[in-house]
This record gives structure tokens, sequence and C-alpha cells, in this order.
């Protein structure tokens, strides 16, 4: 960074430190964790800082549907304490039904002067999916269905947001047979939003598409489902801690065997994370940083972020393997000191150039190591 843009950088953190009563230490390390969560270049959180530091935030009207309310709890509950201050400095809450102290017919009179107040300019955030049979009765708020208050708010915003895998694609209120036709957002308005899915959604993905839009004035990228493709680009699978398990065969079986008290793969006990695009792996929950998500606590992941996946498929039925094939074959959990190991094997075959003899002679001695009863827990 050049010495202006640190003067600058130094300069809204002071702002910041003033207003929130934040040590600059932790407003810093703020911007470079969403820079970091958005995927950004290294200097970019200089940007974040500057806009984040601005007096203007972004007006956020928040409605509540068929959901749980553990969107918010997960925005609001973070372990870190300034995490709840940050949030609220981000963006203007200007309506949100569990939140706010106003009840009834003055509610209702906050959530039309701020969409009135800030008419095109306003984010529209949806949490909960939207009953869409007989005509949306299944889910009323001050009297009118939540289909009609979606249309309205929609009408009139700047962009709209659909935080949850409820309000992204119908998540749990949607599991078959689905009696009063919950929906996603998108499909009740019929055009594409901007999805944040997780059943909650990891907080930083909401709060890094907030600011990507209050520093760059535009929403971040998006793939086909409207899910930032930031957060949702790759397969839980790909950068999974428990990954190395998988690739070497080892698994746990049953809860509580030794597979699972040593930390192996959880994929034959249901893990979704191979058909599941997420960033749960990396970022983790509760602002713990790392390893504070489902399979680094023991439980495989369900896909609660995937449509066709979470709160459709069993639990515990086994993951559609996407865009890999398991090996035919796997090497000895444990491999005995002086004997030839799998690799090595491999390795020797191919530096012989007798790759048909070579994969012979493997899959023979592999077959024998087999009789010999090891490597139980790879199979
Ligand atoms: Fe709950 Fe949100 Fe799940 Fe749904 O999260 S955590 S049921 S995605 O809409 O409140
Ligand atoms: Fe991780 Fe699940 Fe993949 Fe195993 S199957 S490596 S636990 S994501
Ligand atoms: Fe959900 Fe799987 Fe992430 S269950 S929270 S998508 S690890």
């Amino acid at each position: 960074m050049d010495q202006l843009l640190i003067d600058e950088t130094h300069q809204a953190a002071s702002s910041v430190e003033r207003r929130l009563g934040l040590s600059r230490r932790e407003f810093m390390q703020f911007c470079a964790a969403t820079a970091a969560t958005l995927g950004l270049p290294a200097g970019a959180e200089a940007a974040i800082a500057k806009a984040v530091e601005k007096a203007k935030r972004p007006s956020v009207i928040w409605l509540h549907f068929q959901e749980c309310t553990g969107c918010s709890e997960s925005l609001l509950r973070a372990e870190h304490p300034t995490l709840e201050k940050l949030i609220l400095d981000v963006i203007s809450l200007d309506y949100h039904e569990t939140l706010m102290a106003a009840a009834g017919h003055q509610a209702e009179a906050a959530k039309k002067a701020a969409m009135e107040a800030n008419k095109g300019k306003y984010i529209l955030v949806v949490e909960g999916a939207i009953p869409t049979k007989e005509n949306g009765i299944y889910c009323k708020v001050g009297g009118r269905t939540a289909l009609e208050l979606t249309k309205e708010a929609a009408a009139n915003a700047a962009a709209v947001i659909a935080i949850g895998s409820c309000a992204s694609w119908g998540g749990m209120p949607s599991t078959g047979p689905n009696p009063t036709g919950s929906s996603g957002v998108a499909e009740v308005l019929g055009k594409p939003v901007v999805t944040i899915p997780g059943c909650p959604p990891n907080p930083y993905n909401f709060l890094a598409t907030a600011v990507h839009f209050l520093t760059f004035g535009k929403l971040p990228e998006i793939d086909s489902l409207g899910r930032p493709k930031f957060a949702y680009g790759r397969i839980i699978h790909e950068h999974c801690e428990r990954r190395a398990h998988f690739d070497a065969g080892r698994f746990a079986h049953e809860f509580g065997d030794e597979g699972h008290r040593k930390g192996y793969c959880l994929y034959k006990l249901g893990c979704k994370g191979p058909e599941t695009y997420a960033n749960c792996s990396t970022i983790g929950f509760g602002d713990v940083g790392e390893s504070n998500w489902p399979v680094a606590c023991g439980h495989p992941c369900i896909g609660c972020s995937e449509k066709g996946v979470g709160f459709a498929k069993p639990i515990h039925a086994t993951a559609q393997l996407k865009g890999m094939s398991p090996p035919a074959s796997y090497p000895n959990v444990v491999e005995q000191q002086g004997k030839t190991s799998f690799a090595s094997m491999a390795a020797l075959a191919a530096i012989a150039g007798a790759a048909a003899g070579g994969a012979a002679m493997l899959a023979k001695n592999v077959g024998k190591q087999d009789a010999a009863g090891q490597g139980k827990e790879g199979q």
C-alpha cells in the first residue's frame, strides 16, 4: 500500500474507533477478514475501511416469513463481541420484525416510512420461505400475505437478498410433500435475486455481500442460482480438512467408532460435502475461525445450503460424488515399516515403465495384503 492509502486507512480506522469504541486493530481485522472472504486481492481492506467509515449506510428492510430466525440469530450472536456492532454500523437496519422495539401499527408505520424515505435505494432482505398455495394464506404479517409483502417491498428495492435456504429455495419448510407450497424469493418474484443459502448461512457471507455493495456500489458476482461466487463457487469436499482421509480410504463407519474418534472422513455416514457448494470449511461459524463447522464437530454435512440435497435427501444416505469417482482400491490405513507401500509400489511400477505388468502385480499384492486382514478401516 502506498503512504496516502495507509494514511487514509488509519483515518478511517480512527473514525470507526471513535464511533463504535472498537480498537483500530479489531476494525482492521474485520476489514481484512471481509476482504479475504470476498476473495479480494491484498490491499482491498483499505477500500473496505474507507467505505465502512462513511456515515451513510445502506438502508435495509428485513422481512421474516416461514423460518426459525436462525439466520438473524447467527448474524447477531457471533462470539466476537464487536461483530454485532459492526453489522449494525455497516447497514442501517430500518425494519426487522424480530429485532425492532416497535410492534403493531407502529412497526407497520416504520416500514412504510423506511420504504418511502429510501425508495429505489434500500436493500430488501428476505428471511424465510414464502407459502404460495391457496394464495399464500399460510403466512400473514399484519393481515397481509408473505406473497403480497414480498412483491410490494421488492418493487422499490435497489437489490433483493434472500438470506438462508428457506428464502433461497424453500429450505426446510419446503420439505416434501410441501403442504403450503413454500417457495424461494426468486420463484415468487419471477426474477433472479442474490441468495445466501445455508440453514443458517454463515453470517460473513451476508456481511461480505453487504460490504461489497457498500464498497463497490454493486452486489458481488453470482452463479446461476444467485449465489455469490466468492462463497459458493466450490464444493465443500474440495477444501475439507478430512479430505486426505477420504483420498486414503479412511472412513468413520459408525458414530463413535475408531475412525470417527480419529477424525476420519464422514462420507460413509452420509456427508454431503461432495455435492454441496459452500465455504463452511474455510471460514467456519461463530466467529471463532476455522474448524467450527459441522464436519469439524464430527457430524456429516447434511447439505443444508444445497437445493435438492438439504431437507431433500436422507441425512445418512451416501452423497453423489460430483466430478470425481472413488478409487477402486485403497492403501492400508497403517503401513507397516519395512513393507512396500501402495504409493511406493505405484511409483516403482511407473518408473519401471511396465504399466500393465506393474498394475497386475500391484493388484495381486494389494489382494494379498487385504487377505492378511490389514486396512479394515479403509475398506
Ligand atoms: Fe432458520 Fe433462517 Fe434455516 Fe431458514 O435460516 S436457520 S430455518 S435457512 O430461514 O431462520
Ligand atoms: Fe470432508 Fe465430507 Fe468430503 Fe469426507 S466426504 S472429505 S468429511 S466433505
Ligand atoms: Fe450446512 Fe453442510 Fe455447511 S450442513 S452448514 S452446508 S457443512
